[in-house]
């Protein structure tokens, strides 16, 4: 499957190397669409870098533009929402409206979910209070 993995960027790096194991993680086994979401040196300040854009571009229209793209050709989409970011909460209303299926994790010790998520029944929501709570649930997700 091609797996569209959403985690903070300009919304806080926190949780960076979580989303990197997760990555790596699902690519065991089938393919990430946005491996760039785990890359430990993007900052949030850093967060709109081109990548492979020309001179006078709009970096941050390529990245929308790339973003949605992707999100339409996904299979699936992953979230981890611990850390709230306006792009990934976009991005599950994008996903939801091209009927991918949408999986969100997120630390119940460290954060309350909006209710935005976890009111809406389309969205599959997986808390957890530690990370290796994570794993088992992504093999049955893959499978
Ligand atoms: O509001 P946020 O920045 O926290 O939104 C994060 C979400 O938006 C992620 O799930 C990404 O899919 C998407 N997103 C935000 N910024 C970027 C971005 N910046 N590249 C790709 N997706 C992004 C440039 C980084 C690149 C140079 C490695």
């Amino acid at each position: 499957m091609k797996i569209y993995f959403a985690g903070s960027i300009r919304g806080g790096r926190e949780d960076a190397a979580l989303y990197a194991r997760l990555i790596a993680y699902i690519q065991r086994t089938d393919t990430v669409l946005t491996e760039h979401i785990g890359n430990l040196s993007l900052s949030a300040k850093e967060g709109s870098v081109p990548r492979s854009l020309k001179d006078g571009a709009n970096v941050d229209q390529a990245i929308y533009e790339e973003d949605s793209a992707w999100l339409r050709e996904a299979d699936m989409v992953i979230a981890e929402c611990t850390t709230p970011s306006l792009g990934v909460g976009y991005e599950m209303a994008y996903a939801e409206r091209f009927g991918k299926p949408v999986h969100i994790f997120y630390d119940s010790s460290r954060t309350r979910l909006s209710a935005m998520l976890t009111g809406n029944e389309y969205f599959h929501i997986h808390p957890y209070s530690s990370e290796e709570e994570i794993y088992p649930e992504l093999d049955k997700i893959l499978k």
